[in-house]
């Protein structure tokens, strides 16, 4: 049987791993596309063994890197998953924001439009393209549970981007959307709200959380025994030991704790992106769970579960991380990916809360054991 093949950008990311694991499964051959680095950035794939799976250097932004690869494989479909994806990054270097985001997505519009139009292209779009913009059930106000997390976004929510990301983003949307009508190329986006995961990039509000308090919990069981009856006592920057001032462990420092998101796990939604591309017409779907907590939330639930049920005194606010404009409130309807693409999503919030947590407690446990074994 002849294999599909599948071209994936960004695959050193948290999505682009879990795509081209399940890809794989598929009995795809994928080649993984990633820009040269002076080290190593493979650590997320390092563990996939295929013979159907090649990696090969590109630069996004040179349209002629993206013409070769593109004409070179003439693949069965295209998972455009690569982005400078940090919101904040994007405040601070706008321009590189729009080369690799948007640039980016034209050079492999045009590609395939050139050189491979039977291609099938997915593009990463995302939930911060509906900025502040929120739409309210018809009955809003009028039932008395849960009002408060009533308001939503769908595909007819109307676009108000608050960030350069956002911005670079919604051209993209666009880009594909006009590649499809002007040109019939076979172009869907998934306007994908917050997914989290194990390998999630550390400077991301969720894992930036589960990391920190796995390595506060490493040190505490480090230093049991100094602890046990002395109190833990904090100021604004650190937390220490009463006994032992200097023994010293900085708070957790953060910006809008406030901010609401809709977050699924990754591994979910990169199941979304593949059945997009297997519809016999492009189209433009909301992957999203329903539901939505705060950064507030987060905290509880992670906290609470390494047995601290007071969060407050162990974290910092920090203006450092506010943003010069936020989105405050995010909430998806899947309905149409549940209904036309037989999508759902399998990993709860609380669940995804407490998978990250033990697989970065596991993790500093590990380094833990090296730092022993190295000393001794
Ligand atoms: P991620 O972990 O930050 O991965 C981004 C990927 O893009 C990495 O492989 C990175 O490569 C690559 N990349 C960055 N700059 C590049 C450049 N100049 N040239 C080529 N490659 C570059 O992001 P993710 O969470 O997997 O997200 C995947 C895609 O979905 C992104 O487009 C993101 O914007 C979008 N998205 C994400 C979410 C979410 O909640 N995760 C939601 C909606 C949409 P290096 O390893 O070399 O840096
Ligand atoms: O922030 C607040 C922050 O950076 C979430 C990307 O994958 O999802 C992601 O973008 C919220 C924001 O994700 C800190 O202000 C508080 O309100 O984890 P985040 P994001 O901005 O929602 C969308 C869908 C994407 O497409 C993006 O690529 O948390 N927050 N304190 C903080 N955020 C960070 N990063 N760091 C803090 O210390």
């Amino acid at each position: 049987m002849i294999k599909k093949k599948a071209l994936v950008t960004g695959i050193t990311g948290q999505d682009g791993s879990y795509l081209v694991e399940l890809l794989l499964s598929k009995n795809y051959e994928v080649v993984g596309l990633k820009r040269r680095t002076s080290t190593n950035t493979e650590c997320r794939i390092d563990h996939i063994d295929s013979s159907d799976f090649h990696i090969e250097e590109y630069e996004i932004s040179d349209s002629g890197s993206v013409y070769s690869v593109v004409e070179k494989h003439k693949p069965d479909e295209v998972y455009n998953l690569a982005a400078q994806s940090h919101v904040q990054t994007s405040f601070d270097q706008p321009d590189y924001t729009f080369q690799v985001n948007t640039i980016g997505v034209v050079n492999f519009l045009e590609a395939i439009r050139r050189f491979s139009p039977q291609t099938k292209f997915y593009q990463a779009s995302t939930s911060e393209m509906f900025g502040k913009n929120v739409d309210t059930p018809v009955n809003f106000g009028v039932t008395t549970d849960e009002t408060d997390h009533e308001s939503y976004q769908d595909e007819n929510t109307a676009f108000e981007p608050q960030s350069p990301y956002a911005a670079a983003k919604l051209a993209s949307h666009h880009l594909v959307r006009m590649y499809r009508d002007g040109y019939k190329v076979f172009g869907c986006c998934g306007i994908l709200f917050n997914h989290e995961s194990e390998r999630r990039g550390e400077n991301f509000v969720t894992r930036k959380i589960t990391k920190w308090l796995a390595r506060y919990s490493t040190w505490l069981s480090k230093h049991h025994v100094l602890i046990e009856g002395s109190g833990l006592v904090s100021d604004n920057d650190d937390i220490w030991v009463a006994s032992d001032q200097e023994l010293r462990f900085p708070k957790l420092r953060l910006g809008n704790i406030d901010a609401y998101r809709d977050w699924g796990h990754a591994k979910d939604y990169v199941n979304a992106m593949w059945l997009m591309l297997q519809q016999e017409m492009p189209d433009d779907y909301v992957v999203a769970t329903g539901e939505t907590y705060s950064v507030r939330d987060f905290l509880q639930i992670a906290f609470e579960h390494i047995g601290v049920e007071d969060y407050e005194s162990f974290i910092a606010i920090d203006p450092k991380f506010y943003r010069p404009a936020e989105v405050e409130y995010l909430r998806g309807i899947p309905a149409k990916a549940e209904q036309a693409l037989g999508w759902s999503r399998e990993i709860g919030f609380k669940d995804l809360v407490h998978q990250m947590l033990e697989s970065d407690i596991a993790n500093e446990k590990k380094e833990e054991a090296k730092e022993v074994w190295v000393a001794t």
